[in-house]
C-alpha cells in the first residue's frame, strides 16, 4: 500500500535522517567541556534558547550541513522558532518522556512547515542518555495530550501510535558533532545518564513561513536565519 506523503512526511517514512555533521568531533566536545565548566556549579540542566545568547549556538543552528539538510524539505525560507540545551550530568535522574516537538501547551508547528533537529554535543550513547525514537510514529499525527499529574505538563500519550511499545523503538546513538533531524510529529524521549560524564544536546525547531500554527505570544521572537520571504 501507498502511504501518501503528506502523511509520512518531509523526512519519508521513519520520519527522521542521521547523521547529519553539524560540527568537527573535536570542536563539538570543545565546547562541551566548555559548557560543563560553566553550568558544573549550578547543575543547571535546561537552558533555554541558547540561540538568541550564545554565539556557538547560534552558529550551530546556521551550521552548513545542517542548514542544507533543513531547506532540502523546508525550502529556502528557514527560521528558528526555539531552541535548548539540555545538560545530563552523570548519576542524576533525569529522563525526558514521549512528546513530540510540534506541539506542546505552549506551540503547534504545521508538520509539513517544520522540522526539528537534535545536536550532539558531547558523544550521546545509550549508556549516558541519548534519544530514543519511535520510527514512523509521525504518521499516527499529532497525538491527543493530557495533564502530567505530577507538574501539570502537557504532553503526548504515546500509546496512541498504532503498535507502540517501548520494543519498537530504537536509540538513536551520535557521535559529538552529528544530528539527526526529526519530523516534528516523530515521538521520542530520552533517558537517564547513568555513565561517568555530562551529556550535553541542542535541540533545533525549525520552520519555514507559514509553520506556526499556534504559539504563546510572550515567546521570544522566530529568527530568521536564510532566505527571503520573511
Ligand atoms: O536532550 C534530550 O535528552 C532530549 C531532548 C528532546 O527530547 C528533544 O530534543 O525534543
Amino acid at each position: 500500500m501507498t502511504v501518501p506523503t503528506e502523511i509520512e512526511g518531509l523526512l519519508g517514512r521513519r520520519g527522521m535522517s542521521s547523521p547529519i555533521e553539524w560540527s568537527t568531533p573535536g570542536a563539538a566536545r570543545g565546547r562541551a567541556a566548555l559548557l560543563v565548566a560553566e553550568h558544573r556549579a549550578s547543575g543547571r540542566e535546561i537552558v533555554p534558547n541558547p540561540h538568541l545568547t550564545e554565539d556557538w549556538a547560534a552558529f550551530a543552528a546556521r551550521s552548513p550541513n545542517l542548514l542544507a539538510a533543513v531547506q532540502a524539505v523546508l525550502g529556502p525560507d528557514v527560521a528558528v522558532e526555539n531552541t535548548f540545551l539540555v545538560v545530563k550530568w552523570p548519576g542524576r535522574q533525569f529522563e525526558i518522556p514521549w512528546h513530540q516537538d510540534g506541539i506542546d501547551d505552549r506551540l503547534e508547528l504545521h508538520p509539513e512547515r517544520s522540522v526539528s533537529a537534535w545536536l550532539a554535543v558531547t558523544d550521546a550513547t545509550v549508556t549516558n542518555g541519548c534519544l530514543y525514537v519511535a520510527p514512523g510514529s509521525q504518521r499516527a499525527g499529532y497525538l491527543q495530550v493530557e495533564k502530567e499529574p505530577s507538574n501539570g505538563a502537557e504532553r503526548g500519550r504515546a500509546d496512541q501510535v498504532a503498535g507502540f511499545t517501548p520494543e519498537t523503538t530504537i536509540p538513536v546513538p551520535l557521535r559529538a558533532g552529528c544530528a539527526v533531524l526529526m519530523d516534528s510529529r516523530l515521538v521520542h524521549r530520552s533517558g537517564t545518564n547513568t555513565s561517568s560524564g555530562a551529556r550535553i544536546g541542542l535541540n533545533v525547531r525549525y520552520t519555514a513561513p507559514g509553520g506556526i500554527v499556534r504559539r504563546d505570544p510572550q515567546s521570544p521572537s522566530v529568527v530568521p536565519i536564510s532566505g527571503t520571504g520573511w
